[in-house]
């Protein structure tokens, strides 16, 4: 299938007879036509003459593997990838993939999610098409205690690719999540499979928004979520935001030994932040409320908080509930 688009995208607008896309594909006239039907179920708009042969008349806006893979800048992000039309959740199907062995780099990547995760047993909203949603399996060779700083680095390449792709600056609200002027734009779930000092694997699931408009969104989140057309109103392509993003996180992810690399990535998460400077309250989890003002970020992804009392207390986990507005 792969050969039979690659001869049409050289060729596209022109008609390309089915006599030459079997002799370049090896296969038969039957089979093209086989292929032709599947990639038309994928979304490719391709026109059938009879003689003339086939014209590629429109790529599909489907995510899929070829589509991300031809022109994509890295060694091992992406390289491969696991991609389903509907899965429960990339998240669960990744940790799968791991645990039998799969490669650093891979990625499971969906148009729709059923059963889409957010933390704590939380749901992730996932219309099929109209957002990113994909899970990377990773491989660290870095101590469980070392794990907050892939956070920062997954939140600000995300950050980064959306602007360069988009031109849209979002902020990052610590430790995880991205947003745009209050609502949510990006949600990352980071899973653990590990002992205390070593890490098995780590799964990181990242929920974009791309296309939706206010009505894609489930009456509950329509004044929570936003989306990177509901901020500028353009039809985005989805897979030149995934390259991108996957290109900037292996530079950073194979830079993390260097010097001032986290210094690099802290920093940026500083300059874009939707949280210091504001008064929050953190669940820690287990009945455990702190608040005060968000002061800082440490090397390491972790927030130092002001309480109330003027203590500094430096927070490693948690979710912030609430944030006073500018
Ligand atoms: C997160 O959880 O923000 C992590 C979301 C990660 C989703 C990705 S999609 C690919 C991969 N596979 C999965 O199964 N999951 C990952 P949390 O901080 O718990 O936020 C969840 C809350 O965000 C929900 O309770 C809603 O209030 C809100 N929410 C749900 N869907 C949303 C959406 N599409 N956009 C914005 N907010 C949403």
């Amino acid at each position: 299938m792969e050969q039979i688009i690659q001869i049409l995208k050289a060729n596209q607008g022109e008609y390309v007879s089915g006599e030459q896309l079997a002799q370049s594909a090896g296969i038969t006239r039957a089979g093209v036509w086989k292929q032709i039907s599947r990639l038309r179920e994928i979304g490719y708009l391709i026109e059938a003459a009879p003689r003339r042969g086939y014209k590629l008349l429109n790529l599909t806006k489907a995510l899929h593997p070829f589509e991300i893979k031809a022109g994509l800048q890295t060694k091992l992000f992406g390289q491969t990838i696991d991609y389903h039309k509907e899965t429960g959740s990339t998240n669960l199907q990744a940790r799968k993939l791991a645990a039998q062995g799969a490669t650093e780099g891979t990625i499971v990547l969906a148009e729709s999610q059923t059963s889409g995760r957010g933390r704590l047993g939380r749901t992730w909203s996932s219309r099929p098409g109209l957002g990113l949603w994909f899970s990377l399996i990773l491989r660290p060779r870095i101590s469980t205690a070392e794990l907050a700083v892939i956070t920062v680095l997954t939140a600000v390449t995300l950050s980064r690719a959306i602007y360069r792709v988009t031109g849209i600056q979002v902020q990052v609200k610590w430790p995880n999540d991205l947003m745009y002027h209050g609502a949510k734009l990006a949600g990352i779930l980071a899973e653990l499979n590990g002992e205390m000092d070593r890490v098995n694997y780590l799964i990181i699931g990242i929920g974009l928004n791309v296309n939706h408009g206010p009505a894609d969104f489930p009456l509950e989140l329509r004044n929570k979520a936003t989306s990177l057309r509901m901020i500028k109103p353009v039809d985005f392509d989805r897979k030149k935001i995934l390259q991108r993003f996957l290109e900037e996180f292996e530079a950073s992810y194979f830079g993390l030994g260097q010097q001032g690399q986290i210094a690099e990535l802290i920093d940026y998460a500083r300059q874009h932040s939707a949280t210091l400077g504001r008064q929050v309250t953190i669940n820690q989890g287990f009945g455990k409320i702190l608040t005060g003002t968000a002061l800082d970020l440490d090397w390491d992804g972790s927030l130092w908080l002001k309480n109330p009392e003027g203590q500094l207390i430096r927070v490693y986990s948690g979710e912030i509930i609430e944030a006073s507005v500018d």
